[in-house]
């Protein structure tokens, strides 16, 4: 992969992800190859919350006086929020903004429906697009300007410990989830420049795209009360006294399907891991005017067999050359294509390619079939994993001075350093540098801060990012 951004875009539209000639910068289709990839990737992480938080649908738009109300938030979203100012020829009394998140449309009514300490917690998540006019650069489902599979949780505690166990939880979903994926993350701690803005905190996901740059895959912020202060989220205590709830939230976006494409992709195209590939087995008959009822007869009779072990499998039965569909698959990243001619089936067997290693293996048709395949399906869900891995386990590399990270970046790299962990420091630390710093990766009690000499308080990490 030569140049990465021109991969990534010629795969969008090659593999038919999304159609980005719709007439509006920044705002895409997804098309039916690309939208199953999204469905399956939600599915998963609804799947991990549902099980213990409410799905829920708010409306999009969000008066100007809730979305103003919380100073620091708005102050933070300002330059980027949409505004539905006209129903149809009259001006609005109030000018209603296009959800950049929802936070402000969400908490005035957790303020109406928590009362006591029994409603508490409250988890509830929503999947919608939102709407952030975006100034930098915009990248399909990298940077959009309509965020179109925004995943929300909001929840709300009776406690600070609480509501800490619960980033604590979703760290732990998350790690779930982009490990089904096969995508691997760094987990830090946002500085204090770079939290959400209202947040206390902020821990990101960030994964290393093949570039080098890294893309924050999924962010999770513990917003204090400054949230129910501002919204009057409380509630009635065990000990009778009215109290402000804690509350977090946490979001992914549309950036996971891109890093499950960077990530797991090659020259050829797509590989995907077999949890989210549209078509997890392809089988392709090898047909000539002999015996070809035979063949095909036999692709229904696997597809069936497979289909019983809940497999998405199809069939190309295309009139074209069997090459062609070949490299049709390779670049739509099904995990295992099945092969079948007329010799295959005299013997009774299917040649089964593997995507992601190319390797090909002769399989009986017969009862151990679908369990053979099952294996090869897990074996490449594995691989894919343990390669992105790799790559970046080798690809975050710790600098010993400031002037080892422009060198340690440039080729491909993200750099861990020494912090002392003041804010001033971290500034200079990205001027100097022409870096951002992602976060703090862990707390330390040795060495010296790479740019002011004294006590290291961190292990931080700088990156050039998306
Ligand atoms: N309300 C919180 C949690 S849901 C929130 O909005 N957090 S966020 O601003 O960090 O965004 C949530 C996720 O969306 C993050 O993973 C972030 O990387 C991603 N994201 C932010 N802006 C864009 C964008 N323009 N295009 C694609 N993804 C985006």
């Amino acid at each position: 992969m030569e140049n990465f951004d021109e991969w990534f875009h010629d795969i969008l539209e090659n593999a038919d992800i999304t159609d980005s000639r719709y007439p509006i910068k920044g705002m895409a289709v997804w098309r039916p190859y690309g939208f199953q990839i999204r469905k399956h990737s939600m599915n998963i992480i609804k799947r991990l919350l549902d099980k213990d938080h409410d799905e829920v649908l708010f409306p999009m738009l969000v008066p100007e006086s809730e979305l103003a109300k919380e100073g620091i938030h708005v102050k933070g979203f300002e330059d980027e929020v949409y505004w539905v100012t006209k129903g149809g020829q009259r001006e609005l009394n109030e000018q209603l903004a296009l959800r950049p998140t929802s936070e402000t449309a969400i908490y005035p009514m957790y303020s109406l429906w928590i009362r006591t300490h029994i409603d508490l917690p409250i988890k509830m998540y929503q999947i919608v697009n939102t709407f952030r006019y975006e100034t930098k650069h915009t990248r399909p489902l990298i940077r959009v300007r309509e965020i179109t599979t925004f995943k929300e949780a909001h929840t709300a505690h009776a406690t600070k410990e609480e509501s800490d166990e619960q980033i604590q939880d979703f760290i732990e979903m998350y790690k779930e989830f982009f490990d089904d994926l096969g995508i691997p993350y760094l987990i830090s701690k946002r500085p204090e420049w770079d939290k959400f803005p209202g947040s206390d905190y902020t821990m990101a996901f960030d994964t290393i795209m093949p570039n080098g740059k890294t893309l924050q895959i999924g962010t999770i912020h513990n917003l204090g009360q400054t949230f129910a202060k501002t919204f009057d989220i409380t509630f009635e205590d065990k000990d009778g006294e009215h109290k402000y709830a804690y509350q977090t939230c946490a979001g992914v976006s549309d950036r996971v399907i891109a890093s499950l494409i960077g990530i797991h992709g090659d020259d050829k195209g797509l590989r995907l891991p077999p949890k989210v590939s549209p078509n997890q087995v392809t089988i392709i008959p090898i047909l000539f005017k002999k015996g070809k009822e035979e063949v095909l007869a036999k692709c229904d009779e696997i597809k069936e067999k497979l289909e019983a072990e809940c497999l998405r499998v199809n069939i190309d039965d295309r009139d074209i050359r069997p090459g062609k569909k070949f490299n049709d698959w390779e670049l739509k990243g099904t995990p295992v294509k099945l092969e079948l001619g007329p010799r295959d089936l005299e013997n009774n067997i299917t040649i089964a390619m593997r995507r992601d290693t190319e390797e090909k293996v002769e399989i009986a048709l017969d009862d151990n079939l679908a369990d053979n395949i099952i294996e090869l399906l897990d074996k490449s869900s594995e691989n894919l994993s343990s390669q992105a891995w790799d790559f970046q386990a080798e690809h975050v590399k710790f600098a010993e001075t400031l002037d080892e990270i422009p060198e340690i970046i440039e080729s491909g790299n993200v750099a861990k350093f020494y912090w002392c962990g003041e804010e001033e420091v971290g500034h200079e630390i990205e001027e100097k540098t022409g870096y951002d710093v992602l976060g703090i990766q862990e707390e330390i009690s040795e060495g010296k801060c790479i740019a002011s000499g004294k006590d290291a308080k961190y292990v931080a990490l700088i990156a050039k990012t998306y």
